[in-house]
């Protein structure tokens, strides 16, 4: 697929944008379990699937979209207009947040191939920060870009640009690691001791959160290799590729243990990856320790 209408990208990030506001005024009332569970085995909540059905209806509508999938349905939605982009998305990371109301955030990648799609066929990525305010970090040809998200009466108002060309620091301070410490690997374990001597714990259990802490402050953000799960948890189509090349365009580094993320091949839409991003250098000590 190629020779796309890039207008197409645009209105599909702009849709989601559109749509934060509505499902950040949603979560109140959707803190309780659904009936189902997602296609990864875990159990959903009322407003992880509300999330999904309301991006799917508006995403799978747009002129250009020829694929609709997300991490809370087995299946990719078909929306009529083959040739077009494959949208694929994370409706509300970190969900279990909601609980102990913490920060969430909703992930996109368009993809400009069929999925699941390798990250290299990304051509934009972007998320959605639900956090004391709601932010929305966007990447597209090389440039990242940070949105505050202003909304009136459950409607967005205005989506203001307040970090253009948004870039790592240089000087990094945070880290932030998933998993349970004894299921980790003896090399990522100790990957893990060198990174403590140097930077700050910031871990929240939403990967939006944590990887917005890394693009701000610098430092590295992951969901390793486990020994129970050598796959680690994340997701490669809805999760792991789209950070990925976030961080990747804002001068950073992303690995899944043996290269970047972007490089791998997926084997089916609902894969998991181990994952590691964050400043070059702290992802570059990171292989040469594996
Ligand atoms: P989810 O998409 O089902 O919410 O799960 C993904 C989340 C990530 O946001 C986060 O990094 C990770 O799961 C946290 O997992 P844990 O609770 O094991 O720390
Ligand atoms: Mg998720």
């Amino acid at each position: 697929m190629s020779g796309r209408d890039a207008d197409a990208v645009s209105k599909i990030v702009e849709t989601v944008a559109r749509t934060a506001p509505e499902i950040r005024g949603g979560l109140a009332g959707r803190r309780r379990k659904a009936d189902e569970e997602n296609p990864s085995g875990e159990t959903q909540l009322a407003a992880d699937v509300w999330a999904d059905e309301l991006l799917e209806r508006r995403l799978a509508a747009i002129d250009g979209v020829s694929q609709y999938a997300s991490e809370e349905r087995a299946e990719i939605v078909e929306c009529g207009d083959s040739g077009g982009y494959s949208v694929a998305v994370d409706p509300l990371d970190g969900s279990s947040n909601l609980k102990s109301n913490n920060s969430m955030g909703t992930i996109l990648g368009v993809y400009d191939a069929e999925l699941p799609a390798k990250g290299r066929d990304l051509v934009a990525a972007a998320y959605v920060l639900y956090g004391p305010i709601t932010t929305m970090v966007v990447a597209r040809e090389g440039e990242v870009t940070e949105y505050v998200i202003e909304s009136e009466d459950g409607e967005l108002a205005e989506r203001r640009a307040v970090r253009e060309d948004l870039a790592l620091p240089d000087d990094p301070t945070v880290y932030g690691f998933g998993g349970r410490v004894p299921d980790w690997t003896d090399r990522f374990a100790a990957y893990a001791r060198d990174i403590e001597t140097e930077l700050k714990l910031r871990y929240g259990g939403a990967m939006i959160g944590d990887v917005n802490q890394v693009l701000t402050y610098g430092g590295v953000f992951a969901y390793p290799e486990l020994e129970s799960r050598p796959e680690g948890k994340l997701r490669l189509q809805f999760e792991c590729n789209p950070i990925a090349y976030i961080v990747e365009s804002a001068g950073g580094g992303s690995s899944n243990g043996g290269g970047s993320i972007l490089d791998a091949d997926p084997d089916g839409l609902h894969d998991r990856t181990p994952v590691y991003v964050g400043n070059a250098e702290l992802i570059e000590r990171l292989e040469s320790m594996f």
